[in-house]
């Protein structure tokens, strides 16, 4: 019998059931959920009290997650377009005849050319099995076109990788000893919240905490210092840190004698940013680059830990890979890996052992190595002809677990492409999203509630089993299983095709972690030392923290990190004199839960905030509706005049719906698709623009 059957899953119940799993979202925290089931219906979700990481707390969110999943706009059964592309005119049709048509569609086009068929999917779910598996087999197997999922992390994944080796850093919980917090470029209170639990314990223990945003978050609001930079300045800060902690000598020197790598050509280098010149370039007082570095310095004095909590928010524009290069470089100068609350963290995610192969099976590409396509550079790529270079055109599109047409950079292309009439477009969903519009066929999915998961972190250090708490409901089904059908009507007959979810779940980590482990408690903790790097031990060639990187040299590139201006520098144009970020709306997860309800009720419209001397200067009052527009295109906006907007940067928050949003676009319509200095990420925070009033002036949504 399969443990699987045991008694906590899906069954209806006369008495109310609690069922274990694990939130999905792409958020750091990666919570464990209890699921109360009452009569087949989940009731409730609560984070799990015994797990220490969630703490029994749960974000806003997810806390309603029923109210998502019985959202009565869920997609409940296949659809086929019967308008024209966009239109969102669909029919019902069986699973029978979607699966066979689209079947049928892939083969004629594979005969052609495999690679004219691309995947497109990210972190809707950030599960191991419903995430890139069977769906990793099926396209592996096709020959299709692969996909460089670069969107979020890929910047400082590599600066991190060419720093200290890989996506490790001190653990989140130690964060609670620290005496010194630097939060650097994060709202931890909307996007992070169980980090936040261990800094406010810190701060009642009497930690300073710093943090480091253009924007005056809520996260900001509520440290000691904020120092509030201009986009895309980061590392001319932790440059003019490093000059500071040189002059004063407040260097850990055994520590970077026996653990560093390329320590005089960084001391030359930073000895070039003195504070007053990363102080203009940032525009903020110098005072405040020369208080945190001797508060940063005065923790070595002291011998007590300094931590930083590095994040996303920096890795958005040209220089992103730079920038968290030179911040990783700062603790090893301090010695601050010495103690388990200090380092820094970005990300936890290479901890965790995946075993990728094993679930994606690379052997079924039987030698072919098909062209990568660059999921940031969709716009471009859907409008591009067969050529030597590029390769086939591409004729079919399969998307699951994103958004693309919302939250991809510059979202007049990406319509363009998504829009094509010759394109065959297949979205698995749980809502008709702005890219469902734009499919030929919609297939329902199932949610975290409906399914079986496995999940690794990226804030934390414990691997989570999903549970599902409900059967499917309507006619959904899990990725895992469309993709198997898929693959049968497709004629493919090897054996891994029908693996069940559970071996799925059973290959993510292999004998690496113990599976009975994740059945009893739905959760199992990394077995890692408190202080990683305290005796050095670092996962890169040199097993050193290396400030100069002999990879990336070999690649052409600065061995050494610097401050790489971005390509839309702050003040650098007339006709655009305003930079523009978009950072994530506290009450969305990405371009996720804009359609539920009560959480769009709270976030209101889709706003652009502004410093009160920009809108004064364009005459624009609290709440007028505007106008952001630069070369890409223009968005409608409700402007709000706030404290929390710098001058000369403006905050368009949220990944909203195109079609929910004023004027049925988002602030996607004026990212561009440009690349990272490292990674090949996108630089939605590298965006100049204008703002005027609209005129005339629309109506703004009702709640
Ligand atoms: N509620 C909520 N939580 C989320 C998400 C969400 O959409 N909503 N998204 C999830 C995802 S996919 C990710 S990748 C993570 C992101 O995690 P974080 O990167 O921690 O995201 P944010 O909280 O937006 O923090 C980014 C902050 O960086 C600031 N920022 C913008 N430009 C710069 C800059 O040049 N330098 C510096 N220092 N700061 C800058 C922004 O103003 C913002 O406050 O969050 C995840 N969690
Ligand atoms: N301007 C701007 N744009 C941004 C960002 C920004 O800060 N500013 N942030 C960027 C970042 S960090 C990221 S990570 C990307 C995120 O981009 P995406 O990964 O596309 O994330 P979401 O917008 O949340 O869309 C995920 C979709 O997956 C669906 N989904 C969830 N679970 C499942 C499932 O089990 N099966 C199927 N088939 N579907 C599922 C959800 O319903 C949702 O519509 O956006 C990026 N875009
Ligand atoms: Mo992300």
């Amino acid at each position: 019998m399969s443990i699987f059957s045991a008694a906590d899953t899906a069954k209806p119940a006369s008495q109310p059931v609690q069922v274990r799993g694990a939130c999905p979202h792409d958020c750091p925290d990666t919570c464990a959920l209890l699921t109360t089931v009452e009569g087949g219906v989940a009731t409730r979700v609560q984070g799990n009290p015994d797990h220490p990481q969630t703490g029994g707390v749960l974000c806003n969110k997810v806390s309603r997650y029923t109210e998502r999943t019985y959202h009565p706009e869920r997609l409940l059964q296949p659809l086929r377009r019967c308008g024209p592309k966009g239109s969102g005119q669909f029919e019902p049709v069986s699973w029978a005849t979607a699966l066979s048509d689209i079947a049928a569609r892939l083969k004629a086009i594979a005969a052609r050319n495999p690679e004219a068929i691309l995947p497109y999917s990210y972190a809707g779910t950030m599960g191991q099995v419903q995430g890139e598996s069977m769906a990793g087999r099926f396209f592996n197997r096709l020959g299709a076109s692969l996909l460089d999922r670069t969107i979020c992390s890929t910047a400082g994944g590599e600066g991190l990788t060419h720093t200290l080796g890989g996506k490790v850093g001190m653990r989140v919980e130690f964060f609670a000893e620290s005496r010194l917090i630097i939060i650097w470029g994060s709202n931890s209170i909307g996007s992070n919240l169980h980090f936040w639990r261990y800094a406010q314990q810190a701060k009642r223990d009497g930690a300073k905490l710093v943090c480091i945003d253009p924007r005056k978050s809520e996260t900001a609001e509520k440290c000691h210092e904020h120092i509030a930079l201009l986009p895309g300045t980061d590392a001319a800060l932790a440059l003019a840190l490093m000059h500071e902690l040189i002059t004063h000598d407040w260097l850990d020197h055994d520590y970077i004698a026996r653990h560093t790598l390329g320590w005089q050509a960084l001391r030359e280098r930073a000895l070039q940013w003195s504070p007053e010149r990363a102080a203009s370039l940032c525009g903020v007082p110098v005072e405040q680059i020369k208080s945190l570095a001797r508060d940063y310095g005065q923790c070595l004095v002291d011998q007590q830990p300094a931590a930083i909590r590095l994040n996303y928010g920096m890795q958005r524009v040209h220089g992103g890979g730079n920038a968290v290069r030179a911040v990783a470089c700062l603790p090893a100068l301090i010695g601050a890996w010495r103690h388990r609350a200090g380092g820094v963290l970005l990300s936890s995610s290479s901890l965790f052992p995946v075993d990728k192969a094993a679930l994606q099976r690379p052997e079924l590409l039987a030698g072919r190595t098909p062209r990568t396509i660059n999921m940031v550079t969709i716009g471009d790529d859907l409008l591009r002809e067969t050529s030597p270079k590029f390769g086939p055109k591409v004729e079919a599109l399969i998307v699951y677990n994103s958004n693309p047409v919302a939250v991809a950079p510059e979202s007049g292309k990406v319509v363009q492409g998504f829009a094509r009439e010759d394109l065959f477009t297949v979205v698995l969903e749980h809502f008709q999203t702005d890219t469902a519009d734009y499919a030929d066929f919609v297939l329902p999915a199932t949610t975290q509630l409906e399914h079986w998961d496995v999940h690794s972190a990226y804030g934390h250090t414990d691997a989570l089993l999903n549970r599902p708490a409900i059967a499917p409901l309507g006619q959904a089904k899990p990725n895992t299983q469309i993709f198997r059908e898929l693959a049968a009507h497709m004629g493919f007959t090897e054996t891994c095709f029908a693996d069940s979810d559970e071996t799925l779940c059973r290959a993510v980590y292999g004998d690496k972690i113990d599976f009975t482990e994740l059945l009893d408690k739905g959760f199992a903790t990394l077995k890692l030392p408190d202080a990683p790097f305290a005796d050095g031990h670092f996962p890169t060639p040199s097993g050193r923290c290396e400030f100069f990187s002999e990879r990336l040299a070999a690649q052409g590139l600065d061995g050494l990190p610097d401050h790489v201006p971005n390509y839309e520098t702050p003040g650098s144009s007339k006709e655009f004199p305003l930079a523009m970020i978009s950072p994530p709306a506290r009450n969305f997860l990405n371009s996720s839960f804009v359609n539920v309800k009560s959480l769009r009720d709270i976030e209101g419209e889709p706003l652009l905030e502004m410093h009160a001397l920009d809108a004064a200067a364009r005459g624009i009052t609290p709440g007028a509706v505007v106008r952001v527009f630069n070369p890409r295109g223009e968005y409608l906006v409700k402007a709000e005049v706030s404290p929390r907007a710098r001058p000369g940067v403006v905050n368009g928050l949220g990944v909203w719906w195109r079609k929910l949003g004023l004027g049925g676009s988002n602030v996607n319509q004026l990212t561009s698709q440009r690349l990272t200095d490292l990674g090949h990420g996108p630089v939605f925070y590298d965006c100049l623009v204008e703002v005027q009033l609209s005129a005339p002036q629309p109506a703004l949504r009702t709640a």
